[in-house]
């Protein structure tokens, strides 16, 4: 039937043998994340695609970034939902290259940010159960895990301290205790495994400063985009 056609080739370009090698960096707000694809970005063999946070601050004109900060009670669920949209483009978004590289996945937006809204009382638990019908749904019709995750393992102290410094007005509110449940929840994710994952793991202390970072990146290099294949 035409109408099935339409989808299957999305289908299977991203479960196929022509499918990409994927990195994905993840850790929390302001590890340096978006540091550590700049130091990757040149490299023909990689495309680095670019964070979405872009979007989330423009959407049709809308900055649902602010508004989440703003009044999480009201905006959470209309902020993940988005978050999960954008993340589904970057992980199928067609590229050349043969490397894949993305800041965060829909991983890290389901384990990490909606699982702490929801625990924190930002998400009712209605909310809750749609985006993670939306993701299960999506992450069983698609194959989305990436097949390397750098975790950029930071002390919520150390990120604090690179937020307030990179003044994203958006993010002025962002307490301690905030980027401590979020540390909680990546360290469950991908230390302790606490949730579904199928990646291979490569764990860098963030902690450090910018030269010390790159020098680390570069000590990995071939690890993180030596083509294996
Ligand atoms: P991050 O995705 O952590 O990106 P970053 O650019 O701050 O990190 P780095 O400095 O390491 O490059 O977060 C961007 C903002 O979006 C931050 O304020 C947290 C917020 N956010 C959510 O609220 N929910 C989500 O699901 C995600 C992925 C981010
Ligand atoms: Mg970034």
């Amino acid at each position: 039937r035409m109408s099935g056609n339409i989808m299957f080739p999305l289908a299977v370009d991203c479960s196929s043998s022509l499918r990409k090698f994927v990195v994905a960096v993840e850790g929390n707000i302001a590890s340096g994340k978006t540091t550590f694809l700049k130091f990757f970005k040149n490299l023909a063999h990689v495309d680095v695609i670019e964070e979405p946070v872009k979007k989330w601050k423009d959407m049709d004109g809308h900055n649902m970034l602010g508004l989440l900060y703003e009044d999480p009670k009201r905006w959470s669920f209309a902020f993940q939902s988005y978050v999960q949209l954008t993340m589904v483009d970057n992980h199928i978004r067609p590229i050349k290259s043969p490397i894949r590289m993305l800041e965060r996945s829909i991983f890290s937006a389901r384990h990490c940010f909606v699982e702490n809204l929801y625990r924190s009382g930002y998400l009712d638990k209605p909310e809750y159960a749609v985006l993670c019908e939306w993701f299960k749904w999506i992450t069983s019709n698609l194959s989305l895990f990436p097949d390397l995750i750098v975790y950029l393992r930071s002390s919520p102290e150390t990120v604090l301290q690179r937020i307030e410094k990179r003044g994203r007005p958006e993010e002025e509110k962002i307490s301690l205790e905030y980027l401590q449940s979020l540390h909680v929840l990546h360290e469950e994710w991908l230390m302790k495994g606490e949730f579904p994952c199928h990646s291979k793991v490569m764990v860098l202390d963030a902690n450090n400063d910018l030269p010390t970072m790159e020098q680390l990146f570069l000590k990995h290099k071939d690890e993180i985009v030596g083509l294996p294949f």
